[in-house]
C-alpha cells in the first residue's frame, strides 16, 4: 500500500505542470459532455453556457436547463440550483448559478434546491490604481488598467487580461469594480481616459461587473479652471451634472462615484465650510437620474484629535439621516486604517438612517505585504459576526449592513484589490485566496473561514502536482496530507501575523510610509504624532496601551452598552483588545496569571512559531504542488519567518526598555540588536 502510494507520488513529481498561477481558482479539468436548454440569448448567457460546457464535472452526458422564470423567491442576483437546472430572475442570476454549479461539483459538495440570494447587493473591489500604471498599496505588479504610455491604446492583450479578470470575479460574484485610486487624480474625468474606462466596461459588462469611479473633490477647480469647488456653488453643481451625463452617454451601466474628501490631505466640502452631506448629496443628485450611487469614505482623522479613533464617528454621527438614499457611507472595518486587529468601527450600527457599507483591504498593506502568508478570511468574519448591540443582541457588523435590521435602500461591501500585473495576478499564490474569500464573503456574509479555505484550496490546488491523478487513493491522501494541514496553517495564519507584528490589541507600530516591518520608535518631532507609533503604544515606564476608556479619551463610550462597559473594564475587555482600550501597568496580572510584559513576549515568540510551523506544514506538502509554486510560497515562508523574528526581536528589545524586565527564560533569546535594527531600519526586511 504504502509502496503503491509512494509510486503514484513519484509519478506524480515526475509529471509536473508548468503552474505560474495565473488560473486561480479556475484550473482547467477535462470536461464531461453536457447539453445545454436555454431558450433566451444574451451575451452573459453565452458565458453560462460556455462555462458549463467546458467545466461540467457532473453526470457525462447530462441535460442541464437554464431558466428565467420570475420566480419571486430568488431575490437580485440569486439563483437556485439543482443537478439539472438553473433557475435565476437575471441573466446574471444564471452566470452565478453556474459557477456555483461548478464549485459544487469540484469541490465534490451536494447540490441542493434552496435559493441563494447574496448578502449585498454591490460587492465591489477598489483598485488603488494610478493613471501612471503604478498602484498604492500594491505589491503584485503595476496596474492592469493603466499604464504609463499609450493611455488610449487599448490592445488585444489588454481585453483577454480584463476579460480573464472579469471571469474570475463574476465566478465569486464580484459585481463591481473601482478602477482608480481612492487619492484620485482629476485626469480620470478626462475624454481619454474616459475611452478607456468605456473599453474596460465593455469587456466586464457580460460578466455581470459595473465600473466606477473614484473622484477627486476639486476636479472642476482643477479641470475646468471653475473658482471654487464648493458643493453648493452653481456652476460647480452644473460642471458635475454635465460631468456625469457626459460618463452615462458612453458608460449607460455606469455604476457610480467613490470619493475620499476632507481626508489625509484630499480636497473636500470642508475646505468650503461644507459637511460631508453636502458634498456627497451634490453628487448624488448629478448620479440620481441615471440610477448611479455615491461612496463616500468615512476614513477621516486630523492631527490635532486626542484620538484618532473616535474621529469618523464624531464627524459621521451627526449627519445621520442627512444623505441622500443613493449615498453609501463606506466605512473602513476598524476604526483606524486595515490594522492586523482592531475592534469593529463604531460607526457600523450606529448610523441608523444612512445606508452603510463595511471596506475590507485585500491587498496586505499592514500584514506583510505579498510576502506574508496571511488567510484574512478569518479577520474579516471576526469584524462582520461582532455584535454592535445597536438593536439588541445580535446586530452584528453584518445584519447591520446587509438590510438585515435597518432598510437602507442600497447594500454593499468593499475590499481594496491585490491585484497587479504579476502572472498570478496577487504577488504570492496564497494571496489569491484573499480575493476569493472576499467575494465569497461578500455574496455570503455567514460563510465559515474553514469553508472559504477548503473551497480555495480545493479548486486551486488539488491534482497540482500531477495531470488529473485519477489513482484511487489519491483523493484521501490530498485531504490528509495537503488539504487539512494546510487548511490549519491558512486558518491560524492571521493570527499568528498579530502575535508576531502586534499582540494583545497593540496597533500601527510599523514601519513609516512602507508600513512592512517594525519601527515602535519611530517619532520624528516634525511629523504629525498621530502618523507616529509611540502615539498608539504609549510605552513608558509606568506600563503600554492606549487609554480609551472614560478615564482617557472615552472611545468605549462610542459603542452601545453593554459592550461599552465590557470593554472600559480591563477584566472583562477581551485580551485581544487589551492594549487597543486600556494603559497597564507592565506587571498587570493576566488571565492566565502571567504578568502582562511576560504575557507580551510569549505572544510575539509564538508567532515565531507558528511560522516556523508553518514551513513545517508546506515543506511536507510538497508532493501535492507544482514546482514553481510550491518554491515561491517555501521562499516567501522564509522570510516570513525571519521578518517574524524581526518583529519580535524589534518590539520585545525596544519595549524591555520601559519595562525593565527580562524576556523569560524558556523563550528563545532576540537574534537582533536593537540598535542595528534601528540603523538599518525600513531597509533590512
Ligand atoms: C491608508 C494607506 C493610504 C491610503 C489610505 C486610504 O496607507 O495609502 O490612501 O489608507 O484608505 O491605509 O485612503
Amino acid at each position: 500500500m504504502k509502496f503503491l502510494f509512494s509510486c503514484i507520488l513519484l509519478l506524480a513529481t515526475l509529471t509536473l505542470r508548468a503552474q505560474d498561477g495565473h488560473s486561480l481558482w479556475l484550473q482547467h479539468k477535462t470536461p464531461k459532455s453536457v447539453t445545454i436548454i436555454c431558450a433566451k440569448k444574451s451575451p452573459t448567457l453565452s458565458i453560462a453556457i460556455q462555462e458549463l460546457k467546458e467545466g461540467w464535472q457532473g453526470k457525462a452526458d447530462a441535460t442541464v436547463t437554464l431558466t428565467i422564470p420570475k420566480n419571486k423567491t430568488i431575490g437580485f442576483d440569486g439563483f437556485k440550483l439543482t443537478e439539472n437546472t438553473i433557475e435565476a430572475n437575471s441573466d446574471n442570476g444564471i452566470l452565478y448559478g453556474v459557477y456555483e454549479l461548478l464549485r459544487r461539483q469540484q469541490t465534490q459538495e451536494a447540490i441542493t434546491g434552496e435559493v441563494n440570494n447574496p448578502s449585498y447587493e454591490m460587492r465591489i473591489l477598489n483598485h488603488w490604481d494610478n493613471p501612471d500604471g503604478s498602484v498604492e498599496r500594491g505589491y503584485a505588479g503595476n496596474s492592469i488598467f493603466w499604464r504609463n504610455n499609450d493611455a488610449l491604446v487599448v490592445t488585444e492583450q489588454d481585453k483577454k487580461l480584463w476579460q480573464e479578470y472579469a471571469r474570475a470575479n463574476a465566478s465569486i460574484g464580484i459585481n463591481g469594480t473601482v478602477l482608480n485610486n481612492v487619492n484620485a487624480s482629476p485626469l480620470i474625468l478626462t475624454a481619454d481616459y474616459l475611452n478607456r474606462v468605456k473599453a474596460i466596461a465593455e469587456v466586464l459588462r457580460p460578466y455581470g461587473i459595473k465600473v466606477y469611479l473614484s473622484v477627486k473633490f476639486s476636479s472642476p477647480a482643477l479641470l475646468a479652471k471653475l473658482k471654487t469647488s464648493d458643493p453648493l456653488n452653481t456652476e460647480v453643481i452644473e460642471w458635475w451634472k454635465a460631468k456625469v451625463k457626459e460618463i452615462y452617454s458612453i458608460i449607460p451601466d455606469f455604476g457610480g462615484l467613490l470619493v475620499k474628501a476632507s481626508s489625509e490631505g484630499q480636497p473636500g466640502p470642508q475646505d468650503f465650510g461644507r459637511t460631508h452631506a453636502d458634498g456627497a448629496n451634490m453628487l448624488a443628485d448629478a448620479l440620481k437620474p441615471f440610477g448611479g450611487i455615491v461612496m463616500w469614505r468615512a476614513f477621516v482623522y486630523s492631527p490635532n484629535d486626542k484620538d484618532r479613533a473616535k474621529q469618523a464617528y464624531n464627524e459621521f454621527i451627526p449627519l445621520d439621516g442627512k444623505f441622500r438614499d443613493n449615498v453609501i457611507i463606506q466605512v473602513k472595518n476598524g476604526p483606524i486604517d486595515f490594522q492586523p486587529r482592531e475592534p469593529f468601527s463604531a460607526l457600523f450600527g450606529a448610523m441608523k438612517n444612512t445606508s452603510v457599507m463595511p471596506e475590507f483591504q485585500i491587498t496586505q498593506e499592514y500584514l506583510g505585504h505579498a510576502i506574508h502568508l496571511v488567510f484574512l478570511s478569518p479577520m474579516w468574519e471576526e469584524c462582520l459576526q461582532s455584535d454592535t448591540y445597536q438593536e439588541g443582541e445580535g446586530s452584528t457588523v453584518a445584519r447591520c449592513t446587509d438590510g438585515s435590521i435597518f432598510k437602507q435602500k442600497h447594500t454593499a461591501i468593499a475590499g481594496v484589490a491585490n491585484i497587479g500585473l504579476d502572472s498570478n495576478w496577487c504577488g504570492n499564490d496564497f494571496a489569491q485566496a484573499n480575493w476569493y474569500a472576499f467575494g465569497r464573503l461578500a455574496w455570503n456574509v455567514n460563510l465559515k473561514s474553514q469553508q472559504i479555505a477548503d473551497e480555495w484550496l480545493k479548486l486551486t490546488f488539488y491534482n497540482a502536482a500531477s495531470n488529473e491523478t485519477s489513482a484511487t487513493n489519491y483523493a484521501t491522501e490530498w485531504a490528509n496530507n495537503f488539504l487539512l494541514p494546510v487548511r490549519q496553517m491558512m486558518l491560524d495564519s492571521r493570527e499568528a501575523a498579530v502575535n508576531y507584528m502586534t499582540p494583545l490589541g497593540l496597533h500601527h507600530i510599523m514601519a513609516a510610509n512602507e508600513h512592512y516591518g517594525p519601527q515602535p520608535w519611530w517619532a520624528p518631532k516634525d511629523w504629525r504624532p498621530d502618523w507616529t507609533p509611540p502615539y498608539y503604544h504609549q510605552a513608558s515606564k509606568d506600563g503600554i496601551g492606549f487609554n480609551r476608556t472614560t478615564t482617557g479619551s472615552d472611545a468605549v463610550g462610542q459603542y452601545h452598552e453593554p459592550l461599552a462597559s465590557q470593554l472600559n473594564n480591563p477584566k472583562n475587555c477581551p485580551e485581544k483588545f487589551l492594549l487597543w482600550f486600556h494603559h497597564l501597568p507592565w506587571n498587570y496580572s493576566m488571565k492566565n496569571g502571567r504578568t502582562l510584559w511576560d504575557e507580551l513576549c510569549y505572544r510575539y515568540d509564538s508567532g515565531v512559531q507558528q511560522v516556523r510551523s508553518f514551513q513545517k506544514t508546506w515543506d511536507k506538502a510538497q508532493p501535492y504542488v507544482d514546482s514553481v509554486r510550491f518554491i515561491a510560497v517555501q521562499q516567501n515562508l522564509r522570510m516570513q519567518c525571519r521578518n517574524a523574528i524581526l518583529w519580535k526581536d524589534a518590539c520585545l528589545l525596544y519595549f524591555q526598555q520601559f519595562s525593565q524586565m527580562p524576556i523569560p527564560f524558556h523563550i528563545e533569546r532576540p537574534v537582533h540588536n536593537l540598535d542595528d535594527i534601528i540603523k538599518n531600519d525600513r531597509r533590512n526586511y
